[in-house]
């Protein structure tokens, strides 16, 4: 079915054969979640190209139309094979995640065959979710909500971040993901004006810090990401005000949300609450990012005139950095609807000082 999506893609573009090497692509083309793997995807055929290691696995899930092909010696040898067998004089390949060496080494070893930049077809179908990868999103939200309740009833002075951000890890195993979407991170006091701060093993949440934790999890491949900033003890004036700010700044933003806006229009409305609070110097990152198989996939929420459509899921993430002070961002995860959109993630917004 996906297969058959990308074979008209790559048709209406004249880009066969097309060889998909991204992993994360080649998963949602057929569910293969091992490491290694290639899928060749020529005009009649489709070949899905993998070592011994994995050649039980994938047979055992690939459809009757995609054909195994044992690679023995390295992919370029399997590349020459299947350009030898079938009368192949080009290739494509997927912009994004060829490495120049691939490049190098299908050039020089691959005689007879135009290596031809191929764009990038599967990231961009992936841009729209079907029903079943909504529900695998729905979910990962859920658990990720539940985790940032879970969390809340930790976070107090004398807590180190690290065992923090250890728990978040612990939950999500508990609760059915394999892992966390990417490193968690709990940002106390000053380190919450730093959007990427790497959560200290040794700092502790001090009384009237604020912490800033980014978070997500991966259910059966599907990644959520969330962000709260929360209070503890008491609640710094400037920061409540630069909450309401930051608040408003994503509810705008959430509101604007629905099919045919274009990423542009968003990050203006988001940005132009922050500027009117007098801000504007201090939301240094975009509002936000596509996700799905990927934490971060297309599209990038930010300037520009993309058009959101209906099944894109992102995030809207406005924050406000001050160095050498602190941070607020508040995330969620968004689904487009046909006339709008719809929230995924649930956890509280309001301001909380625990
Ligand atoms: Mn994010």
């Amino acid at each position: 079915m996906r297969i058959k999506k990308l074979r008209k893609k790559l048709s209406e573009n004249g880009l066969f054969p097309f060889l998909v090497s991204d992993l994360k692509s080649i998963r949602y083309l057929t569910g293969f979640s091992g490491s290694y793997a290639y899928i060749l995807v020529g005009e009649e055929e489709t070949f899905f190209i993998s070592d011994s290691r994995y050649e039980e696995y994938a047979r055992s899930i690939l459809p009757p139309s995609v054909e195994f092909h044992l690679q023995k010696m390295d992919i370029y040898d399997s590349i020459r094979k299947l350009a030898k067998g079938h009368g192949m004089s080009r290739l494509y390949l997927e912009n994004h995640s060829v490495p120049l060496s691939v490049y190098g080494e299908l050039k020089a070893r691959v005689k007879g065959l135009k290596i031809c930049p191929g764009g990038d077809a599967v990231n961009e179908i992936r841009m729209q979710k079907d029903e079943s990868e909504i529900g695998l999103l729905r979910k990962a939200a859920g658990i990720t909500d539940l985790c940032m309740r879970h969390i809340m009833g930790l976070i107090r002075p004398g807590v180190p971040e690290w065992d923090i951000a250890v728990e978040i890890e612990y939950f999500y195993r508990k609760n059915g993901c394999r892992k966390t979407s990417f490193d968690s991170i709990v940002a106390s006091g000053k380190g919450s004006s730093m959007p990427h701060y790497e959560t200290s093993m040794t700092k502790r949440i001090e009384h009237g810090d604020m912490v800033l934790i980014d978070m997500g999890c991966e259910y059966l491949g599907y990644n959520s990401d969330l962000t709260r900033t929360v209070f503890v003890g008491r609640i710094d004036p400037l920061f409540e005000k630069i909450y309401s700010i930051v608040l408003r700044a994503q509810a705008s933003a959430i509101s604007g949300t629905r099919p045919g806006v274009t990423t542009g229009a968003l990050d203006s409305v988001a940005r132009g609450v922050i500027s009117s609070g007098g801000y504007g110097d201090y939301f240094g990152h975009s509002l936000g990012h596509g996700l799905g198989l990927e934490v971060h996939e297309l599209p990038a929420v930010k300037s520009g005139d993309f058009k959101l459509k209906k099944n894109m899921v992102i995030t809207i993430e406005p924050g406000i950095y001050i160095p050498g002070s602190g941070g607020v961002r508040i995330e969620d995860m968004v689904l487009v609807t046909e006339r709008g959109c719809e929230v995924l993630t649930g956890a509280d917004r309001e301001i909380a000082i625990l």
